[in-house]
């Protein structure tokens, strides 16, 4: 078993406020969340080295192969590969181990920079989060696991029903607004999103409210149309508040892979994306997805969802993360 990195996780620690013991921690759901990536991913490249005792040529290659049918992208393979080419040319590594080693770290190291927790200053309030991504992505899941989140930290949260588009997509948000104890702000299906979102801020500024998360459609007619519907609310939000929104929270579903990226690029280029949260680390083996996102977007990945509970969010850390990838379960 690969218990490199066996260490206590602070993820493990932590206690929900209540004398109700914790479940799980969060790192260790984190490692089973992962299970899959690990297994087809990492589990492999650390069973190739630490099954050699010597260094030979192939060992990169074999390496390479690994990293890019894991969805880790050409761009951050290729800095991986570089980095462990130049510390063994400088004989800086001198195992197999300390290869697996290196790679870790070269791989904490392209996660690091995202690592841009999103923080609400209390002079900015209510701060406006504008979720964004398309159908299924996990949004309103999202939404309304951020939103107990900030509740923990004490935060007035009030929700926005953006997603218009279906009658279902604004009563999941009641229902998670319901389980919260968080006001709904909604109109009836097909109601202009903006004009729903406007006046949630109004009522958001009214009640004092420190947050308000605004829901979103995924899908309309054509995905020109949703970028318009999008760019417009970004325009009426910004009557009422010139700096809102304060965050747009795009939400990519791990799972399809290299398609979350092209998503990424899309919606960013259309909209301009302030901040990542990746859902579906879970029950996927296209977790290596994370590198070339990071990689190439270069945007703060906010939050990480590993499952459907209310729990199963938590702000993104790169090192934690890494060590999930790599490590066994006890
Ligand atoms: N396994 C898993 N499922 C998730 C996660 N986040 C969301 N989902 C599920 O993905 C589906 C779509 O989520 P939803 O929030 O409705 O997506 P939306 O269309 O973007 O609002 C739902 O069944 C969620 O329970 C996650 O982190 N892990
Ligand atoms: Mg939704």
């Amino acid at each position: 078993m690969l218990n490199l990195l066996k260490r206590k996780k602070q993820g493990d620690e932590e206690s929900n406020g209540s004398s109700v013991p914790a479940k799980a921690g969060f790192f260790s759901r984190l490692k089973t969340g992962l299970a899959k990536t690990r297994a087809s991913f990492t589990a492999g490249i650390a069973n190739i080295l630490l099954g050699k005792k010597t260094l030979d040529d192939d060992l990169i290659e074999t390496i390479e192969t690994q990293l890019l049918t894991a969805d880790v992208g050409i761009d951050a393979t290729e800095q991986l590969i570089k980095a462990l080419t130049q510390k063994l040319a400088r004989k800086e590594l001198t195992d197999p181990a300390a290869v697996l080693q290196a790679l870790q770290n070269e791989m904490k190291a392209i996660l690091q920079p995202c690592q841009v927790p999103l923080t609400i200053p209390s002079s900015q309030t209510p701060f406006v989060i504008l979720v964004v991504g398309i159908n299924g992505s996990g949004k309103t899941t999202t939404i309304g696991k951020i939103a107990h989140y900030l509740q923990e930290q004490d935060k007035k949260v009030l929700l926005a029903a953006g997603d218009t588009f279906r009658a279902a997509a604004i009563e999941q948000l009641q229902i998670w607004g319901e389980r919260n104890q968080i006001p709904v702000i909604a109109q009836q299906p097909g109601a202009d999103t903006a004009a729903v979102i406007y006046d949630a801020l109004e009522s958001a500024k009214t009640r004092k409210i420190d947050v308000l998360l605004a829901d979103t459609a995924g899908r309309l007619h054509t995905q020109g149309h949703l970028m318009e519907e999008l760019k417009k609310v970004k325009r009426v939000v910004a009557k009422l508040d010139a700096t809102a929104p304060h965050e747009v929270l795009l939400v990519l579903d791990a799972s399809i892979g290299q398609n979350a990226l092209n998503q990424a690029l899309q919606f960013h280029s259309s909209i301009g994306v302030s901040g990542i949260a990746i859902t579906k680390l879970d029950g996927t083996a296209k977790g290596g997805i994370i590198f070339a996102i990071a990689k190439q977007l270069k945007l703060p990945i906010r939050f990480i969802g590993v499952g459907e509970a209310i729990d199963d969010l938590r702000p993104f850390i790169a090192d934690d993360f890494v060590a999930a990838l790599f490590e066994a379960e006890a």
